[in-house]
């Protein structure tokens, strides 16, 4: 026992900053969805707008946020703040997420290690520290206000001049004083510095597709994200501290830390003995109290009933000190699964359901086509009010499996009853291999893969027809199959077709016809989709599992398609 109190008094400790060798960008696009629609219609630039989701607002304009509206707010409420507002509809995801690749594609094209990962639409992280200690080495201390910034090692002449100085854009400290006479030629001052110009830049790039962004600058994620978030819109802030982040951090409410969730908060807020409201638990509040240590943390959090991974106590208590060792992941060119969804007030017709199935899987072919080709001529320009129609190029994965997943609806006098995802269940199937042929229109394509697999997977999830009342539908493709290296140059398609091959010998079944349901579908019980818990004390809402935000119940739907479009950061305590 003494020894536990041992061990818990040295963890109390502040743990010493080590890694600070990195520069981390954070983008965050202003309004993202505001600003997709503004674009495609430039008139609505100067008028307050709000981008609806059945009954909420996903986000709205900066001018309408000067009246007071916010995002996630109820539509009811927002006009009754701004009767003004002009709602657009933004249930289509599709055009935003066109808009995300091009930008995501942007930042990949200056990166020089590939470390480039996005989280969630609108939002990525860049490990730029190679490409800052490159143009450390080249620059002239005699001449900073004269340097240039070199965006290529074999282009000297790719780049652009800057003022090595100052910091371009906001710091925090708002009143840091550097020490230059002793700072030396590499000091964290220097490459955050270097790392604010490139992030100037980049955000200028960006603006040259006709977006605006925030961004952060600083040594980890937790705190790029951070200090993106304290000059927004159109702006950035890079953090200097030199010597301890935590005054940073400090007066933050601790829910706005990346990773700290609401059963840390939970958790937190037994050990503090305290019934405040999330809003006003803050950092400094958790960090400075003595029952809060890593070992505490971990009892409650990653012991039984906690449910959360090991070593949780020791993340959450580093995360209060501003220290996040996670690395920025690689980027990827393909996507893991590709997977749309719509939700619907009860389809009780099959005929409903298959009107249903060729809308959706009509979208899916379209974002395989945005997302699989390699030829950009394939791509719709982003908000494009004409479909795709048949694409080109050449497919960079190709996915084997199709899943389908159904779920009841559940009326709101049931919503008591139910946890969001109750009756949830999928089935896979081999994707055909017409799906992959260019020469057809996707509306074809989408008509045949109901027709021959999705509608007899959908017969078995739901073999009783007279209770037929579907709340959703979710069409997935998965199990990407890559084109294989020794294919660059050649033929990917032939490629494709001898790996196949091989592993029909192998003993994998592929189908050029649909399966017949019963037979080939296997059952997938997935359990990768978002979680939701109802808690007694959130009587309009439901918390997400997540993110910690209470949710209306009638945008958790939109708020958990939101969340699967979030690659990183889920916060780290299962569920
Ligand atoms: N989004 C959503 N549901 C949420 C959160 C976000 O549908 N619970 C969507 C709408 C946003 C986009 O994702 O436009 C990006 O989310 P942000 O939180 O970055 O919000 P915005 O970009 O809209 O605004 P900000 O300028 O504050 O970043
Ligand atoms: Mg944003
Ligand atoms: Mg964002």
């Amino acid at each position: 026992m003494d020894m536990d109190m041992d061990n818990l008094d040295s963890k109390r400790k502040a743990p010493r900053r080590k890694g600070d060798d990195r520069v981390i960008l954070h983008f965050d696009l202003d309004c993202f969805y505001a600003q997709c629609i503004e674009n495609a219609n430039p008139h609505l630039k100067s008028v307050p707008l709000g981008i609806k989701q059945k009954s909420i607002l996903a986000t709205c304009n900066y001018v309408a946020r000067k009246h007071g509206v916010k995002k996630l707010m109820g539509i009811q409420e927002a006009k009754r703040l701004c009767p003004d507002l002009v709602l657009a509809d933004g249930e289509d995801l599709s055009p935003f997420r066109d808009v995300s690749k091009q930008i995501y594609s942007l930042l990949k094209s200056y990166s020089w290690n590939g470390r480039v990962e996005r989280l969630g639409l609108d939002e990525a992280f860049l490990d730029v520290t190679d490409v800052v200690a490159y143009n450390l080495g080249l620059v002239n201390h005699h001449c900073l206000e004269e340097s240039w910034f070199c965006l290529s090692r074999e282009d000297p002449e790719r780049g652009f001049a800057f003022d090595a100085r100052e910091v371009k854009g906001c710091v925090w400290p708002p009143d840091f004083v550097s020490d230059r006479e002793n700072e030396g030629t590499d000091s964290l001052r220097l490459r955050l510095l270097f790392g604010s110009h490139l992030a100037f830049y980049l955000r200028q790039q960006i603006e040259g597709l006709g977006y605006t962004s925030a961004c952060g600058i600083s040594t980890n994620k937790l705190l790029a994200k951070l200090a993106g978030d304290r000059n927004k819109p159109r702006n950035q802030t890079t953090l200097l501290s030199s010597h301890s982040p935590v005054p940073f951090l400090d007066p933050l409410p601790l829910r706005k830390i990346p990773g700290i969730g609401s059963k840390t908060i939970t958790a937190m807020k037994s050990l503090l003995k305290t019934d405040d409201d999330d809003d006003d638990l803050t950092v400094h509040n958790a960090r400075t109290n003595p029952a809060v240590s890593p070992f505490a943390l971990e009892r409650l959090l990653a012991g039984s009933g906690g449910g959360g991974e090991k070593g949780i106590g020791q993340k959450v208590w580093l995360l209060l000190h501003g220290i996040d060792g996670s690395e920025v992941k690689p980027a990827r060119d393909v996507p893991r699964q590709i997977g749309i969804e719509d939700t619907y007030r009860g389809l009780t017709q099959l005929s409903q359901v298959r009107t249903g199935l060729v809308q959706i899987t009509t979208s899916l072919l379209r974002r395989m086509h945005v997302d699989l080709l390699d030829d950009v001529d394939a791509v719709t320009p982003p908000i494009s009010p004409v479909p795709t129609s048949v694409g080109k190029g050449r497919w960079l994965a190709q996915p084997k499996t199709l899943r389908l997943t159904t779920r009841p609806y559940h009326p709101p006098s049931e919503w008591d009853k139910f946890e969001y995802n109750h009756g949830r269940v999928s089935k896979s199937a081999v994707l055909p291999r017409f799906v992959f042929d260019l020469n057809i229109e996707p509306e074809s394509i989408a008509e045949r893969l109901v027709e021959g697999t999705l509608m007899p997977l959908f017969h078995s999830l739901n073999p009783d027809k007279s209770k037929l009342c579907i709340g959703l539908l979710n069409v997935c493709v998965t199990n990407m199959d890559r084109a294989k290296e020794s294919s660059r140059g050649g033929d990917i398609m032939a490629a494709f077709q001898r790996q196949r091959e091989v592993e029909e010998i192998r003993g994998v079944a592929f189908a050029d016809e649909p399966p017949d349901g019963e037979e080939k579908a296997e059952d997938t019980s997935d359990d990768t989709e978002v979680e939701w818990v109802e808690e007694e004390d959130e009587q309009d809402g439901v918390r997400c599992r997540l993110c910690g935000c209470v949710i209306p119940v009638f945008a958790v739907e939109a708020h958990g398609r939101w969340h699967e479009l979030d690659e990183g950061w889920v916060e780290p305590q299962g569920g």
